[in-house]
């Protein structure tokens, strides 16, 4: 047997005794890979896939997240959360993350409670261990299980099995909250949040899936990967036009390309670790 099949058997025979459970869904390949085989394991009426609709994820993303639970046959409900009603979290303090997923899982108990769900799963891979992860914490204090973790799972044995199950955004980019373009201490605000998700989204419909737009006041600091550096800045007039449209003054591309959590380059290491204790 194959390590990668290894793993997909132990998924399995993690998700069999679980009985109902609800998933958190966010239409990335991680928890997409979860809902598929918890469905195809524990069967559709045993299964609901919730979605989260907030502003610090952009709403084609919300959108897409229901068609796809939808498409793969899953009961799905769609929640919203008003993250930035949280101090820590408008404030965008290195705790944003725990909060955040604090409020997230929350409202995936509540639900599970009131459905009588006997466990709340989510898409946790071992590559998030290596990260600064503080949502982990939230994680276990919640008692939600990452059933891919637990069984070995890294991207590239998510992306190989999604591959082989047919799944089709199995090479989807990994996105994640907005909060992650802003330096930690900026103050989020939904305009602020406006004007990088339409950045983004510009240079993504340009042809640049992977992509951050890293907000630096008045100049964007735009990552994308080393090999599309080249392409994006032979369409620096367009670029520079649509962006200062948004609201920045100061158009800039970082030559060192993309590098997922930048942003947590000022933090110390002392912050890092009392933010993830327990993590491993
Ligand atoms: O790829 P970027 O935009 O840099 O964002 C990734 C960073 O965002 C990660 O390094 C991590 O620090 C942070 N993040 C944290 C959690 C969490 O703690 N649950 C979730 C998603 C992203």
């Amino acid at each position: 047997m194959t390590a990668l099949n290894e793993k997909k058997v132990q998924l399995e025979s993690l998700l069999a005794p679980l009985g109902k459970v609800v998933v958190g869904f966010s239409g990335g390949i991680d928890s997409t890979l979860v809902l598929a085989e918890a469905l195809r394991v524990l069967g559709k009426d045993r299964v609901l896939a919730v979605v989260a609709n907030s502003v610090l994820f952009a709403d084609e993303e919300y959108t897409r997240a229901i068609s796809l639970a939808k498409s793969l046959k899953a009961n799905v409900r769609g929640i919203t959360i008003d993250y930035l009603a949280n101090a820590h979290i408008a404030a965008n303090e290195p705790e944003t993350w725990y909060y955040s997923k604090q409020l997230f899982y929350q409202q995936l108990n509540q639900i599970a409670k009131e459905g009588s769900y006997q466990a709340v799963l989510d898409g946790m891979i071992m590559d998030d261990l290596n990260d600064f992860r503080p949502g982990l914490v939230a994680r276990n204090e919640a008692g939600a299980i990452s059933v891919l973790q637990k069984a070995g799972f890294y991207k590239d044995d998510v992306r190989g099995l999604a591959k082989s199950l047919g799944l089709h955004n199995w090479n989807k980019a990994a996105s994640c909250s907005i909060a992650s373009r802003f330096p930690y201490y900026t103050q989020l605000t939904p305009a602020k949040i406006k004007q990088v998700m339409q950045a983004e989204k510009y240079l993504r419909d340009l042809g640049f899936p992977v992509v951050r737009v890293r907000y630096h006041n008045e100049i964007a600091r735009i990552e994308v990967p080393v090999k599309e550096l080249n392409r994006l800045v032979e369409q620096h007039d367009r670029v520079q036009e649509a962006l200062v449209s948004f609201g920045f003054k100061y158009v800039t591309v970082d030559m060192a390309g993309f590098k997922s959590g930048r942003m947590n380059d000022d933090l110390s290491v002392a912050t890092k670790q009392r933010l993830t204790v327990n993590q491993k």
